[in-house]
């Protein structure tokens, strides 16, 4: 059976990267009634002030809705009401090998400089995320190009756990979605960075939250190189920035790279740049508007995250209950 999972983490604002290469993409697949978390628990491995990580789980719900996902389909909660996922995850602490974490590119990002003082859930993130996923033996998961040494390390969990409790086919092993134009959204300011929420630079990335005026200010700065669009998609390699904003327009209006060439290659980027943000605000404005009003409404929001959590809640107690009695816990 075709399981599909995903989430985000809740911290802080959401930008188009997120959008495309996630948000968009879970509506898409809403009819095969995916779980989509709020990853409030991976947002604390670094320091969230309380009150703001109650409001940011609440946005990224209300994102979660205003870019129509139906809770009528998608079962919406927050991973901290569901405790099997912390208690799948310390079992998976277990399996997960210390080489295997050692080689994870998001932590040697995110800890910098200063690993010894990052906190050891920083170091196991990928571990949670792999219970996550698991503890609802998803199959699927719709993810961005980042995500992708994260989903290898959840198949390895999986394939160990499977293994060591002598327990064929248990868990899954779950494929990555990367799919459509923009599966890595990179900076506006800079082709070869990642679009990002920690960038300092607020003209790098549209915020799911900006209003049409810096929407389309931030297309018509971004940067690009002073040579026309190319006449084929070939043409647009080795143009990190000219590539981005062509698969930004091509994520947005649902087509291809090669129809945006067809249908702009040879004209500049005054040309270009204006439609690309007329497109993007047509897009992006309905979501914002609607996102801005479930945030004045957290009971609404709240209705959907309890009653999703609820239905995890079923899912997630049978395979933790399933998962002791291979590892030989008292059923006590
Ligand atoms: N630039 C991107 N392009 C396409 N997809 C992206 N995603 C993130 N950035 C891009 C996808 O969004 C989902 C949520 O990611 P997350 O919960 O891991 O959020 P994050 O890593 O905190 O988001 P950022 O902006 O990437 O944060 P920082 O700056 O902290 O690294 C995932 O599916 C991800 O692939």
């Amino acid at each position: 059976p075709v399981r599909v999972l995903s989430g985000i983490q809740a911290s802080g604002a959401l930008h188009l990267g997120n959008y495309l290469g996630a948000l968009k993409r879970f509506a898409a697949v809403q009819d095969q009634k995916p779980f989509i978390f709020v990853a409030d628990m991976h947002a604390i491995t670094v320091w969230q002030d309380p009150k703001v990580l109650a409001a940011q789980t609440r946005e990224i719900a209300a994102a979660y809705l205003a870019s129509g996902l139906d809770p009528a389909k998608a079962t919406i909660f927050p991973q901290s009401a569901v405790p099997a996922h912390a208690e799948l995850a310390w079992i998976f602490n277990c399996v997960a090998r210390l080489g295997w974490l050692d080689r994870m590119t998001q932590f040697k990002e995110k800890s910098g400089k200063h690993k010894e003082r990052s906190s050891v859930g920083l170091y196991t993130y990928p571990v949670l995320q792999a219970a996550d996923i698991l503890l609802y033996k998803a199959t699927h998961v719709p993810v961005g190009e980042d995500q992708k040494q994260h989903l290898e390390l959840t198949r390895d969990i999986a394939q160990k756990f499977n293994n060591d409790y002598d327990a064929p086919g248990f868990f899954p092993l779950t494929e990555p979605v990367i799919e459509g134009p923009a599966t890595r959204v990179m900076s506006l300011r800079d082709g070869s960075a990642k679009m990002s929420k920690s960038d300092p630079s607020d003209q790098s990335r549209i915020n799911l939250l900006d209003d049409a005026d810096a929407i389309a200010s931030k297309i018509r700065k971004s940067r690009t190189d002073p040579e026309p669009l190319p006449e084929t998609e070939e043409g647009l390699q080795g143009r990190a920035e000219a590539s981005n904003l062509v698969a930004i327009y091509a994520a947005l209006a649902d087509i291809s790279k090669a129809d945006v060439i067809a249908q702009f290659g040879g004209q500049g980027f005054g040309a270009f740049k204006p439609a690309l943000a007329e497109l993007a605000v047509e897009k992006m404005a309905p979501i914002t508007a609607e996102m801005r009003r479930l945030m004045n409404d957290p009971a609404e929001v709240d209705r959907v995250l309890k009653a999703g959590a609820e239905r995890a809640r079923e899912i997630g107690d049978q395979t933790v209950a399933e998962v002791k009695k291979l590892v030989g816990f008292l059923p006590l």
